[in-house]
């Protein structure tokens, strides 16, 4: 039995078109996405795993593939929430207060937040968190990398692997960064200051938003 599924995304494949197009969600969410929970479903059936939430095994599994997939899964499933074509979603005033603390104003978080996804060498995400003592802070992390890891809450996250940019904007991960700004969905992000690090569930996160 599939213990992991892919979740639906929130919205239509076309829906973030003409800054994330249909084809790049496809291939994203229908191949990359469904490939990690497939790879992750063969890897935990019929071993200790198998029970084991994705959050659990972020946080226990050594480096590998078992941690790898998860957090692919996990980290993607988190991505599509914090995406959304509504165009009047501001960040809640708790939010902006909390940016404006960690920034100096929500301007200058988005240039930090940039610096931080260009800046990422080779595959990863770009990340706001609210670290262990509630401040927000602009992170990145490689590969299938989680700020779960270190007890952070993530807000938001940017993919910043090659496959979420490389149809719409071929080498140009600095552009892809600017337009995921025009899509990004504030009101998911303000809901998660509410949460606290690895206590979370994402799936029943984005069940509860849908
Ligand atoms: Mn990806």
């Amino acid at each position: 039995m599939e213990k992991h599924k892919l979740p639906e995304l929130p919205y239509a494949y076309d829906a973030l078109q003409p800054h994330v197009s249909s084809e790049t969600l496809k291939f994203h969410h229908d191949k990359h996405h469904a490939g990690y929970v497939k790879k992750l479903n063969e890897l935990v059936e019929g071993t200790k795993l198998e029970d084991k939430t994705l959050e659990d095994m972020i946080l226990t599994q050594p480096p590998g593939k078992v941690f790898n997939n998860a957090g692919q899964v996990w980290n993607h499933t988190f991505y599509w929430n914090c995406m959304s074509p509504s165009k009047d979603l501001k960040p809640s005033s708790e939010l902006e207060d909390k940016i404006k603390q960690g920034f100096g104003s929500l301007s200058q978080f988005k240039t930090e937040f940039a610096e931080v996804a260009t800046g990422q060498f080779g595959s990863g995400w770009a990340w706001l968190v609210k670290d262990n003592a509630g401040q927000l802070k602009a992170m990145s992390t490689a590969n299938a990398d989680s700020p779960l890891q270190f007890g952070f809450t993530p807000l938001l996250v940017c993919d910043v692997w090659e496959h979420a940019y490389y149809i719409d904007y071929r080498n140009d991960r600095g552009t892809y960064v600017e337009k995921f700004f025009e899509v990004v969905n504030w009101e998911f992000v303000s809901q998660n200051l509410q949460l606290e690090g690895a206590r979370m569930s994402p799936s029943e996160k984005v069940r509860s938003i849908r």
